[in-house]
């Protein structure tokens, strides 16, 4: 028996940010959160099922992946296997168009592609709403890129209402411009800085709290299509996120002096009309949330100060393609 599946997905930019679990193993999240897809980066990943491999493989931008790699691969497809009673083992293919984990979401769209894609392989035949349930297992953020524009990941009660909602397609004035500060690897990955957040932040409590406001705030810019108020919630709602992290013990910090420069920079702009807005994740890059008939004008600004290379304009991106 064989079976094979292809599929990409895009990367998400969180607006309001998910920052810890409340159970590890099923990935479900102490807050809901909301993003944005964008079209400039994203994933293409094959599974093939077949009784012609002896072992899980899995070959990352053409290279074949060590252990951990392929054991976290492993088990979110035993997810799969077991739901379809499938024994076979597997072979991913998996192209990643982004700097992988600099703080550009590769996870989020790696996992939404590789779901995708083993839900094709497998014939399990999921729709949206059940892909989204299984690919936050892979990793949180995937649970969002199963759909385009500005996605709500609810946190739900459980295991099974714990998924992504389409809140708006996002074809209006709106764009990212992201500033590339540094793409290599990050010292402390996003799992152990929030799991470290969560246990040892005395402003963990309070950022929960804060982030459920602002998710119902926003979600009425969204609807009114209010991009001042959307970008205003967007930026405080990261910065209390970074802020909790440095409560944390040891204190953790994904900053660089040049994220300052472009945060600065973005103030600089909003003093002289142009609405803009920045985000951060777990990396030391920044997202700048603007209008995108007012993309080129930032970015003509920003390469004054930095290399023209390092800044790239995003519009919003679609769901997961069958390829
Ligand atoms: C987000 N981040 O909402 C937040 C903001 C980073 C900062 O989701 O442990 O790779 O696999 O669920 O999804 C990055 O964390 O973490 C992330 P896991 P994930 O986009």
């Amino acid at each position: 028996m064989k079976g094979s599946g292809k599929a990409r997905a895009h990367a998400n930019i969180a607006l309001i940010k998910y920052w810890g679990k409340r159970d590890e193993s099923l990935v479900l999240p102490m807050n809901s959160s909301l993003s944005l897809t964008i079209d400039c980066f994203y994933s293409e990943t094959e599974v093939v099922f077949s009784g012609d491999f002896d072992r899980d493989y899995f070959y990352l931008n053409g290279k074949l992946q060590e252990k951990d790699a392929t054991e976290r691969v492993s088990k979110f497809l035993d997810l799969f296997r077991k739901a379809k009673n499938l024994d076979l083992p597997a072979r991913v293919e998996s192209i990643n168009y982004l700097p992988t984990a600099a703080g550009l979401a590769s996870s989020a769209s790696g996992f939404a592609a590789l779901a995708a894609a083993a839900n094709v392989a497998s014939g399990l035949n999921l729709d949206k709403r059940e892909l989204s349930i299984y690919a936050r297992q892979g990793s949180g953020s995937a649970t969002r890129s199963i759909y385009g524009g500005f996605v709500e990941w609810r946190k739900g009660s459980s295991h099974e209402d714990s998924y992504a909602v389409p809140i708006d397609d996002a074809s209006w004035d709106v764009g990212m411009v992201i500033v590339v500060i540094n793409k290599r690897e990050k010292k402390v990955s996003s799992r152990a800085g929030m799991k470290r957040t969560v246990e040892t932040s005395p402003f963990y409590k309070v950022w929960v709290e804060s982030a459920e406001e602002d998710l119902k705030e926003i979600k009425i810019a969204i609807k009114n299509r209010d991009f001042e108020r959307m970008g205003l919630i967007a930026e405080r709602n990261g910065l209390k996120m970074h802020a909790s992290m440095l409560g944390a013990n040891p204190p953790l910090s994904y900053w660089e002096p040049e994220s300052l420069v472009v945060m600065q920079m973005v103030h600089q702009l909003r003093r002289e009309g142009i609405p803009c807005y920045f985000t951060m994740d777990a990396g030391p890059n920044v997202k700048i949330l603007c209008r995108l008939s007012e993309s080129h004008k930032i970015r003509d600004r920003l390469i004054e100060v930095f290399d023209p290379n390092q800044i790239i304009i995003a519009k919003p991106g679609p769901g997961i393609t069958i390829l």
